[in-house]
């Protein structure tokens, strides 16, 4: 059934793989999509370069001026991962918690693939295979994806690492996760138009994922979010993590370097953290945790970036805008485009009063159907590049056996409650007060509204396939495997005035947070005992400011930020109770317990000190 579609190159090409479920289902793909022609990629200098030079062909991408930049489109309603378009497909019997979106298993199916069907004819179905994390390692894991976008195809290349090879010596019996794709029906410019039948279903009884009427690469590159969610079940089986983390090198005293991963929900400053100057980035999005001989060691699953450009410029982020306006691959997407040159919010400079957005030619003043105006480019804007086109990429980026982890941040969006940085008093503690009860609010990451506050467990609820007490009963039991397990600490950079609403911490003092992490990690400074952590002595914060960012840190912004709010903390315990009483059946009594804890050392501390307390009140640990 396939011959036909095949070249005599592609053909010889696929039967280099021998495991029958790969032909088995590409085979599938083909029937129900029905493509003119099946292109096998081998991750060959020239198969990369004809995927990248059939995105321009098509349309699907445009070249900029600059060599190796194109940017890509999508649609007004395809601008962010799409939580009501994506659903588990559940079987009969089997039971998933209420917070996940799910469908039964048999009518999402049907759905799907009467969706699917013929959507590739006219087309060429691109197969691409990839290795989700290092290759030659224990995190490897095989991935297949069918798609009949060449954007898709070429954003894999920058992605990921390649898994032809793999794929090859792959035994009969091995196991892949798999993706199928179809950007639907496109307009004359090539953008999915048939947004209110998106649909991203995941099919975990069988590793599959189906993702149709759109192109958002947060939809629709499957390894990237989809088979996420299809991985956190397998390590939820064998026993590792599967986390929503970046990966950095922090580098302390005396030339040594402390790895910390990091969980934000998108949009809160997860790759910002990961790419800060003078440190190294060895992912910014997915990391794979395991523990080998007790040590917790992490891999990045991908080796790119797809990364949000609002807010980039060069004073902030000197690394990353220097990659993004230097000669090499880069995919931009729903920049604003003149005379070849791409423009995203607050860059730093200028914006022209007209060019090609994601809504086609746009000027100064275009307003939506709803009256609302259209900004130049759309908030979540984004490039994809390589992390090896990165100077401060992480040596370490394809060990096999990862890097060891000292520390895990959790951050969200928090603006009443959580101090900038703090550490957990144990793993247990950081887990749930950090984790498990991280609160944000939306943002533009995410198709519709923003600022509604919500939780956000490990920042990774978006992805979450297995129930949610499992997952945070999964973390608990982690750490009990380590010798010394990585410590935790809690960060929140968008706490405000309570009065005036301002935001009391600049971007740049992130920086600071995770230096003073790096020092606590090796205890080399002291911290105060606080109900909720340990937070930071002023005398080592005023060294790291001026330090790290040159700045005079004055004692009154110190007393500003690291004031307890004792009023605020106790909402949100209850808030927190509340959601794990009401929506996750399975949560563990554990977090209860923990969280009760901290009730009660808030409880106390009002009793002696007020509601408000300076951190200066609270005695060294
Ligand atoms: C995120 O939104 O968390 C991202 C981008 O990293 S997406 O691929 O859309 O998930
Ligand atoms: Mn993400």
């Amino acid at each position: 059934m396939m011959r036909p579609k095949l070249s005599e190159n592609d053909y010889r090409k696929l039967c280099a793989i021998t495991n029958p479920k790969v032909h088995q289902f590409i085979a599938e793909c083909a029937k129900l999509c029905n493509p003119d022609r099946i292109f096998i990629c081998n991750d060959s200098p020239e198969d990369l370069a004809y995927i990248r030079q059939k995105a321009i062909e098509t349309g699907e991408e445009k070249p900029l001026a600059i060599p190796g930049h194109t940017v890509h489109f999508d649609g007004p309603y395809d601008q962010g991962r799409d939580r009501e378009a994506t659903k588990y497909l559940v079987p009969k019997g089997d039971h998933l918690s209420k917070a996940l979106n799910q469908i039964d298993r048999d009518e999402g199916l049907a759905e799907v693939k009467s969706l699917l069907k013929d959507s590739m004819k006219g087309r060429m179905m691109i197969v691409r295979f990839v290795s989700l994390g290092p290759l030659n390692s224990i995190f490897t894991i095989p991935g297949l994806q069918c798609t009949d976008s060449w954007y898709v195809a070429h954003s894999v290349s920058l992605l990921f690492r390649p898994g032809y090879k793999l794929f090859c010596k792959l035994g009969p019996d091995e196991n892949f996760l798999r993706v199928l794709h179809s950007a639907g029906k496109l307009d004359e410019s090539m953008v999915s138009v048939e947004h209110d039948k998106k649909r991203v279903y995941i099919d975990y009884t069988e590793d599959v994922i189906y993702s149709v009427n759109t192109q958002y690469a947060g939809n629709s590159v499957g390894f990237k979010k989809l088979a996420f969610r299809l991985a956190i079940r397998k390590a939820n089986r064998e026993g590792w993590l599967a986390e929503h983390m970046m990966i950095m090198g922090v580098h302390g005293p005396g030339g040594r370097k402390t790895y910390l991963a990091g969980a934000f929900p998108s949009a809160c400053g997860k790759t910002s953290t990961a790419m800060l100057p003078g440190e190294t980035i060895l992912g910014d999005d997915i990391a794979y945790i395991r523990a080998i001989n007790s040590v917790a060691r992490a891999v990045n699953v991908e080796c790119g970036i797809f990364g949000i450009l609002r807010g980039i410029n060069p004073k902030d982020d000197p690394v990353i805008f220097k990659a993004l306006t230097s000669p090499g691959e880069v995919i931009f997407s729903n920049v604003l485009v003149k005379n070849g040159k791409p423009y995203w919010l607050g860059m730093g400079c200028e914006v022209p009063k007209d060019g090609i957005n994601y809504t086609g030619y746009w000027w100064e003043g275009k307003t939506d159907e709803h009256g609302n105006p259209i900004p130049p480019a759309h908030k979540n804007a984004r490039y994809t590049i390589s992390l090896k086109a990165l100077e401060n990429c992480d040596p370490e980026l394809d060990n096999p056996l990862g890097v060891e982890l000292s520390g895990i941040m959790y951050g969200g969006r928090d603006s009443k409650a959580y101090v900038p940085v703090q550490q957990s008093f144990n793993w247990e503690h950081g887990i749930i007060c950090y984790g498990a009860a991280l609160e944000t609010e939306t943002t533009f990451a995410i198709v519709g509204k923003e600022g509604i506050p919500e939780i956000n467990a490990m920042s990774i609820q978006d992805f979450i396939s297995i129930p949610l007490g499992q997952n945070i009963r999964n973390n608990l039991a982690f750490g009990k495997k380590l010798k010394k397990p990585p410590i935790i600490f809690g960060v929140n950079y968008f706490l405000r005035d309570l009065k005036t609403g301002e935001y009391l911490n600049s971007p740049g003092d992130k920086h600071v947070w995770v230096k003073w992490m790096e020092l606590r990690v090796h205890n080399d400074v002291g911290a105060l005992r606080a109900p909720t952590g340990l937070i930071p002595k002023y005398e080592d914060l005023h060294v790291l400011f001026k330090k790290v960012l040159g700045k005079e840190y004055r004692k009154e912004d110190y007393i500003k930020q690291f004031t307890i709010r004792v009023p605020e903390n106790l909402a949100k315990i209850e808030r927190v109770k509340r959601f794990y009483r009401e929506k996750v059946s399975d949560t563990p009594e554990e977090l209860f317990q923990i969280l009760d804890q901290q009730r009660e050392r808030l409880l106390k501390t009002r009793k002696r000190f007020g509601d408000y307390v300076p951190p200066d009140r609270f005695e060294e640990e």
